[in-house]
Order: C-alpha cells, then sequence, then structure tokens
C-alpha cells in the first residue's frame, strides 16, 4: 500500500492559530528544520482523520513544544517539566473514553520526568506517548540531555560527552520494552520521506490502541534541532539517519497490539463506609450517642497540642491514641505529624487539635494549650510556642533540669523513661505520660462524669489504635495506671 503525506494543513490544527499571541497566527513557533512541526502535522493529520478530535487531550511538556495547544483543535493541558506521565494518568483514569496524547521531549521524559514516564508504562496506562529525541536540550539553547551521544559537544559537555563522565545515552525504547504491561513500542526518525512515513503509520498505530484501549504505546522519534546542533537541513538529516540512529536503532521493539484485548479497569467507586472499614479498626463497643458531648469547661473551645521528642519514644503514636480518645467521644480531631528522614533517632512530632467545632487548620506553632515533651532538644524549640496559660508536661528522666515557665503557665513532669524501664519496656514510656496527662486531667481540668469516663475511653482508644491487639493493649494499660497514679500522688502532695 502506498502511502502520502498530504501537503496541506490538516484540520486537526486550528485554521488560524488564535491562542498564540502577537501577530502571527498563520505559523508555528518552530525552527525551520525542526522535528516538532513534521511530527505535529502527523498527529494532526491522525487526529482528523481517526474522528477524534472532540474526545482527545493533548498534554504539552515544557520544552519546545510548550505551546503545542497553540495548534491543535483538541483539548489541551499544559503541563510543568516531566509531568505528563502523571496528568495523563488522572485524565485517563478519570474519563476512560478519551484519548490521550502525551507529547514529550528527551529532557522532559528521560531526564526530569523519567520516574512519572517509566512508572506509567509499567501500570501500563491507557494512553500514547511520542517522544521527540532531538539528542539535546532545544528550548534552553543547546544543554546536554540524557540521550546526547558520545562525544556529542553541547553546552554543557563542551569537550563531548564522555561516558565516564555522564555515562551512556538512554535507550528509552528498549527499556519500555523490557516492561510487561506497554503494547506497543517503536522507534522512527523524522528525516527522509521514507522515514517520515514509517513516522506516520507508527504514530496511526499508537493512536489507534488508544481508540481500541490496548494499554501503553510509545513511539520514539529521532528528530532533528538544526538550530543547536548547528546543522544545515542535509547534514541534519544525515546525522539523524547516520549517528543517532546507529546509536538508537529503529524499529518495532514491541508489538502486541493484535492479541491485547482491550485494558478496561474497574470504575472508582468511592463508598465511604467501605474505606472507613479498609482504614480504621472496628468501632469499639456501642461507644456513645452521636449527640454525646463533654461537660468539662476545657471543651468549650479549640484545644491546641503538640508533642515532640525522639523518633522511636512513641510521640506519634502518642498523639494518635490521643486522636482516638477525641474522635470517640465526638470531638473533630486533627493529627499532623512531622519526622526527620529516619524515624528511630531523629526529631518527630506531631500537632493535635480537638475540637468540637470544625478545625480550620492542623498547625499548631504557637498557642500551644498543652506541650508534652519527651527530650531537650525539643523543651528548647517548642517552649516558645506554649499558650501563657498552656500546660508542660515533660520526661523528667530525659530532662534534667526543670524549665523555667511565664506566670500562668504550669508544669508537671515524671520520670515516664525510668518507670517504662523499670516496668521492663522503655517502649511503653509513652503510656506512662498518657497516664500522668490525665491524673492532671482529672485533678485539675474536668468535671466528675469527664473523670469517672477517662480510663474506659484510655481502653478503648488503646484498643482502636492496636487494632485489638489485646497483650499490647494490657500491657500498655498497666503502664497508664502506673504513670497516673504517680502524677495523682505528686499532685496531692503539691496541694
Ligand atoms: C522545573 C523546570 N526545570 C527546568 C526548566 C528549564 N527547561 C525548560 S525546557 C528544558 C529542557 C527541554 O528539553 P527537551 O525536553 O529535550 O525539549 P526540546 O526543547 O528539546 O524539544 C528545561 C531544562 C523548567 N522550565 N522547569
Ligand atoms: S530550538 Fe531546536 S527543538 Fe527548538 S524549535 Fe528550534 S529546532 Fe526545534
Ligand atoms: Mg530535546
Amino acid at each position: 500500500m502506498s502511502e502520502k503525506v498530504k501537503l496541506t494543513r490538516s484540520k486537526g490544527f486550528f485554521d488560524t492559530f488564535e491562542r498564540r499571541p502577537g501577530p502571527i497566527k498563520k505559523n508555528m513557533s518552530y525552527c525551520p528544520g525542526c522535528g516538532h512541526g513534521v511530527l505535529h502535522k502527523l498527529i494532526a493529520e491522525a487526529i482528523s482523520d481517526f474522528g477524534i478530535k472532540d474526545r482527545t487531550v493533548f498534554i504539552s511538556p515544557v520544552g519546545c513544544s510548550v505551546f503545542a495547544y497553540y495548534y491543535f483543535d483538541c483539548f489541551g493541558v499544559q503541563v510543568p517539566h516531566g509531568r505528563s506521565a502523571s496528568v495523563a494518568t488522572g485524565l485517563i483514569r478519570a474519563n476512560p473514553e478519551s484519548i490521550v496524547i502525551g507529547y514529550q521531549g528527551d529532557g522532559d521524559l528521560a531526564a526530569i520526568g523519567f520516574n512519572n514516564f517509566i512508572q506509567a508504562a509499567n501500570r501500563g496506562e491507557n494512553y500514547c506517548v511520542f517522544f521527540v529525541n532531538n539528542v539535546i536540550y532545544g528550548m534552553t539553547g543547546g544543554q546536554m540531555a540524557p540521550t546526547s551521544l558520545i562525544g556529542q559537544k553541547t553546552t554543557t559537555s563542551p569537550y563531548g560527552r564522555s561516558e565516564l563522565n555522564e555515562g551512556y545515552p538512554l535507550r528509552v525504547c528498549e527499556m519500555v520494552a523490557g516492561l510487561e504491561a506497554p503494547v506497543y513500542v517503536e522507534r522512527v526518525a523524522l528525516s527522509t520521506t521514507k522515514n517520515i512515513i514509517k513516522a506516520r503509520q507508527a504514530v496511526r498505530k499508537a493512536l489507534q490502541n488508544s481508540i481500541d484501549k490496548k494499554g501503553f504505546s510509545l513511539v520514539e522519534l529521532l528528530s532533528g534541532c538544526p538550530v543547536n546542533l548547528k546543522f544545515d537541513a542535509g547534514q541534519m538529516n544525515d546525522f539523524i539517519d547516520n549517528e543517532m540512529s546507529s546509536y538508537f536503532p529503529l524499529g518495532v521493539f514491541k508489538d502486541e497490539s493484535a492479541k491485547r484485548a482491550p485494558k478496561i479497569r474497574p470504575e472508582p467507586i468511592f463508598d465511604a463506609e467501605k474505606v472507613r472499614e479498609a482504614m480504621y479498626a472496628p468501632k469499639i463497643g456501642e461507644g456513645v450517642a452521636a449527640d454525646y458531648r463533654c461537660t468539662s469547661e476545657i471543651f468549650e473551645r479549640e484545644l491546641r497540642i503538640k508533642i515532640a521528642g525522639f523518633g522511636g519514644q512513641g510521640v506519634l503514636s502518642l498523639g494518635l491514641i490521643i486522636a482516638a480518645m477525641g474522635k470517640q467521644r465526638n470531638f473533630n480531631v486533627s493529627w499532623l505529624p512531622s519526622y526527620g528522614p529516619e524515624m528511630r533517632g531523629g526529631t518527630a512530632n506531631c500537632a493535635l487539635i480537638v475540637n468540637r467545632n470544625t478545625i480550620g487548620s492542623p498547625i499548631v506553632d504557637s498557642n500551644c494549650d498543652l506541650l508534652i515533651i519527651l527530650n531537650k532538644p525539643s523543651l528548647e524549640k517548642y517552649l516558645p510556642e506554649l499558650s501563657p496559660n498552656g500546660v508542660l508536661l515533660y520526661d523528667s528522666s530525659t530532662i534534667e533540669n526543670m524549665p523555667k515557665v511565664a506566670d500562668g503557665q504550669s508544669v508537671f513532669e515524671l520520670k515516664a523513661s525510668d518507670i517504662a524501664e523499670e516496668f521492663g519496656n522503655l517502649k511503653c514510656a509513652n503510656t506512662v505520660i498518657l497516664g500522668a496527662l490525665t491524673a492532671i486531667l482529672k485533678e485539675k481540668f474536668l468535671n466528675k462524669v469527664d473523670s469517672a469516663d477517662i480510663d474506659g475511653l484510655v481502653a478503648d482508644a488503646l484498643t482502636e489504635c492496636f487494632r485489638g491487639k489485646t497483650k499490647i493493649v494490657n500491657l500498655n494499660m498497666e503502664t497508664y495506671k502506673i504513670g497516673q497514679n504517680q502524677m495523682t500522688e505528686q499532685i496531692k502532695a503539691d496541694k
């Protein structure tokens, strides 16, 4: 069958490029001899011939083709550098009937966006990618790309790319063809007419796969950037057909289009009940009625809590237990953890808000009502955040000297780590502190009804947080009780 490249403007383009600012509305912005213009034409022609204009979304990248949405008469999204594959995934998952086109340069796809791209390929997302490999960063003036050839001089490899310094050029098609999910992977060239006709077929095949929902297709197009590679038209084609094609061989690397069944993903269903079931522990006991309200005065307003210490001290889980307590008594709660890259040994803190009304922001960085501190560096860092009437509770096993606080603020301390160690499990220091906290609440802040409720509430919260693991719940209940008793004695002795 003979193929012809049409010489007229394709109907896949707008008649005039009204989105393009300035007086030029008929021409594209590409340099003469640039591969982008040729490929645009092949894609536009296919979109028009397949009659898919009204359901095609063209994703413009960052690179010389950033303004592709000026030209294509279909839907368009311009994405941040390298993020094409994530946006394509969102688009196609949200609307599986759409035809999504990812269009990416070698910098966009093989450098900044490579992880996004390869993960989408590996998931077999139902869209096609046209990868313009011109072995250079065209838009920014000719820096080395991951595909730049060995010996190639660029503005960032002025002595020529060396495999010892910069490694070998990435062969993207070969990598993608090694994955299970992609259905079709081919490399073509935008050089001679013969090659462009082959490229045209590849573009159509990839789009047909998208129409048939066959999964992920990749067409890599060796392309010219005569401006940055400093070639005239003839030299550019020679370079593509000889230098580029010998490192990046043309051909089909994978084609399972004929044998693949359409890839239909189940529709995403959001069922709040099912999510709750999967994410949260089963409800403990009967709980309280939906209109139950704790009646102590402190609950009249928002309570802002911060817990801080080293990673591994149970800082975050103590926060979760307190959050679970709030949840079980019909408060709105937020729990915002923050920790260093290494969980164990690094610093960790969490901000908690307990509020009967809507929580505006989960951040606690000032006016903290309750500060629970488990190590010295955290004390120095967070004490300034305590509100004028705030309560500080700290682990005096790790902090030797009683910190100075302002009039109106109160301080409580307990050797929580020593108590937990003596008990035989240092990990329980956080529930010793929880016991101390409930003692302070009972003695200083809660009315009789809320006080009487608290031990049962802690048991329920522990059961929720430890997913009903009875042994761990019981162990923590024991240390909780020890902490509570010791703090109650201390408070009574101070009276
Ligand atoms: C986050 C971010 N980093 C860097 C840039 C600068 N930048 C713009 S285009 C580009 C490279 C484009 O090269 P390529 O993807 O090969 O496209 P070409 O212009 O060659 O078609 C870079 C690094 C940017 N715009 N955004
Ligand atoms: S700089 Fe290169 S890639 Fe960019 S438009 Fe010009 S020829 Fe094309
Ligand atoms: Mg490029």
